[in-house]
């Protein structure tokens, strides 16, 4: 096991997709774990898989980010041994419905502004003055390409994660002289996350996207969480643009059928 021992992440959204590879990949660097989401069933699950592969420390925190009373209560409620938080991993997002502006659902729209950033901010909130006390610290968001650009029925989702973009760089002026790394990582499609199914609203019929095309994996993003991560404590990496292959942005994809699949 790494050096790594001993330093905690916590990870929003770790009861699946991007967040849950990226909990994998740092308990097996070593790393004490703290996994949230609302989901207890799951987090249960992922802390149980955690400690018998990795032999880490794992707490699993189920609260709605949505909703900064139960993010508060959560955080105050972080046992001694976790409270070093070196690594905040927000993470935790979505997107809910795809359509034009003038037939968007005003519950999607209000779902994904509270969780992508809403949550995002009350979380920064919360852990940043920590970080801030003991001069270091490293926050990693999670963008998206749609934080770049934008994309037909993608309004709101597209409005989300620019204003992560934004938070990213505007965090970073306020952080980085008290030694505060921000980052932040970019994925364009990403498979094994339920991000579609919850786009489109448990139909996994709709939520079929990824078949004529080789997109990115949660585990290729860990990957490149745990790289952010592991530079020297002179090096910030401010942002990772990363697509499939397959993908050249958000609008061009080549969906010609599967390839570079490693079987
Ligand atoms: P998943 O749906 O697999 O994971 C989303 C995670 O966010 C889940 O763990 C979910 O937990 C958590 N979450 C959602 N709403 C809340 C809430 N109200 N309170 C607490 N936790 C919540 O999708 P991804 O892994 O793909 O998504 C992770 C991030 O990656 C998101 O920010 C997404 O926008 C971004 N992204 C995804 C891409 C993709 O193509 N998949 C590409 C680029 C960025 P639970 O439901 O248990 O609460
Ligand atoms: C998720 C990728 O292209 O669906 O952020 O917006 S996309």
């Amino acid at each position: 096991m790494s050096n790594k021992i001993g330093k905690v992440i916590l990870i929003t959204g770790a009861s699946s997709g991007i967040g849950k590879a990226t909990a994998k990949r740092f308990a097996k660097n070593g790393y004490k774990v703290i996994i949230t989401g609302r989901r207890k069933s799951k987090l249960k699950a992922l802390k149980k898989e955690l400690k018998s592969k990795f032999g880490v420390s794992v707490l699993d925190l189920s609260f709605d980010i949505r909703n900064f009373k139960e993010c508060k209560e959560a955080i105050n409620k972080i046992p001694r041994e976790f409270q070093e938080i070196n690594i905040l991993f927000n993470n935790a997002g979505l997107a809910s419905g795809l359509a034009p502006i003038h037939e968007g659902d005003i519950n999607d729209w209000e779902t994904m502004i509270d969780t992508n950033l809403k949550g995002l901010l009350y979380m920064t909130r919360l852990i940043s003055p920590m970080m801030v006390k003991k001069g270091k610290g490293h926050i990693i968001n999670t963008c998206s390409t749609a934080g770049h650009e934008v994309y037909p029925n993608g309004n709101v989702y597209c409005a989300s994660k620019h204003a992560v973009e934004a938070l990213s760089r505007a965090m970073r002026i306020d952080l980085h002289k008290s030694g505060i790394k921000v980052s932040q990582v970019s994925p364009g499609h990403v498979e094994e996350t339920e991000f579609a199914k919850v786009r489109f609203h448990g139909d996994e019929k709709k939520a079929k996207i990824y078949e004529d095309f080789n997109p990115l994996k949660s585990k290729d993003v860990a990957k490149m969480v745990y790289y952010i991560a592991s530079q020297p404590r002179h090096v910030n990496i401010q942002d990772v643009v990363m697509m499939g292959t397959q993908q050249a942005n958000s609008n061009f994809i080549d969906r010609s059928g599967r390839k570079f699949d490693r079987r």
